[in-house]
């Protein structure tokens, strides 16, 4: 007989959420923060389950998301930075730097933790992808947040 495991958005009382925002670019980073409480909190998460720790910028993020999934505290950790692209080749440090450690981090702990990192041309581009007419990555990284926790608990040997 086969299974298919897929997540859904419920939320389940005892898990508590982490949020890892940078204040590099914070005028877009708290959009997206406000973006991913909102989405929690609109799926029954009260504020008391989400903690916020805040960073200098995205190079510092993993490491910051590490601690916090080590702690065993955490259903899942939601990564939120904002690069924007310069004149320089620092973009793409930032960037790779981001992107491979986010998930190094959920490798290595088995939590998921949650790339809302936005990398984007202009601050035009990232203004659309914080709360106007692109979505929100911060809110989307709090619905993959809720099913990958669902998805998890599902498949055997996760806990
Ligand atoms: N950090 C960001 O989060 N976004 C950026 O756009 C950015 N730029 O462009 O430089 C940035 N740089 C800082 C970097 O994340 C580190 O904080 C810094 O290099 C110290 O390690």
């Amino acid at each position: 007989m086969s299974t298919i495991y897929e997540g859904d958005f419920m939320w389940d009382q005892q898990s508590r959420f982490a949020i890892v925002v940078s204040r590099f670019n914070e005028l877009i980073t708290d959009l997206l923060l406000a973006g991913a409480r909102a989405t929690l909190k609109k799926h029954g998460v009260p504020d008391d389950n989400i903690d916020v720790a805040r960073c200098p910028g995205g190079f510092e993020v993993p490491l910051v998301a590490r601690r916090l999934a080590a702690s065993g505290r955490y259903s899942a950790v939601i990564c939120l930075a904002c690069v924007i692209r310069g004149h320089t080749s620092h973009y793409d440090h930032v960037c790779d730097a981001a992107a491979s450690g986010v998930q190094r981090v959920s490798l290595d702990t088995g939590v998921p933790v949650i790339f809302g990192v936005l990398t984007t041309d202009s601050v035009q581009q990232a203004f659309e992808r914080a709360g106007s007419k692109a979505g929100n990555r911060g809110a989307d990284a709090s619905v993959t947040a809720l099913e990958m926790v669902n998805l998890l608990a599902q498949i055997p040997g996760s806990e």
